[in-house]
């Protein structure tokens, strides 16, 4: 009966342009290096490859491997706060291995599609 009110399958997959730059790493703080990547969820992945101004793609281009991925599972999203950057419209994703990125866009409904996405991710896997 209530089939009619479930909302639509969350899509799996999304891309993207965004700044990016981890601030932790293993647990461990490291520098700040902001940088345009293409980003792109899948499933419970995020991946990410350098690139300027979304013209580089890895799929089935001479790059064909992103430069880091992480893992989405048991990970978490919130907005960041002040202290983490002066930039605005700053997620902070925080996963379960200890890693920590900053990811921005200038581009309001971006990043909050961004928010939305990740966040829906990690509630879906969350028990995986
Ligand atoms: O958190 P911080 O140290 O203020 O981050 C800034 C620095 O990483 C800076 O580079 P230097 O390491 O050369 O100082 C970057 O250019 C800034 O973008 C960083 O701050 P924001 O507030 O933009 O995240």
């Amino acid at each position: 009966l209530l089939t009619w009110f479930h909302p639509p399958p969350q899509p799996s997959e999304k891309c993207g342009v965004l700044n990016v730059t981890k601030i932790t790493e293993n647990g461990k703080k490291v520098r700040k290096n902001w940088a345009s990547s293409w980003t792109v969820l899948q499933g419970s992945s995020l991946l990410f490859a350098k690139g300027q101004g979304g013209t580089t793609s890895w799929f089935g281009g001479n790059q064909s491997k992103p430069e880091f991925t992480v893992d989405l599972r048991g990970g978490s999203v919130e907005w960041a706060s002040k202290d983490k950057s002066s930039k605005k419209h700053v997620i902070e994703l925080k996963t379960r291995q200890g890693t920590e990125l900053l990811i921005q866009s200038e581009i309001d409904s971006v990043i909050n599609d961004w928010y939305r996405a990740l966040s829906d991710t990690i509630s879906t896997h969350a028990w995986e």
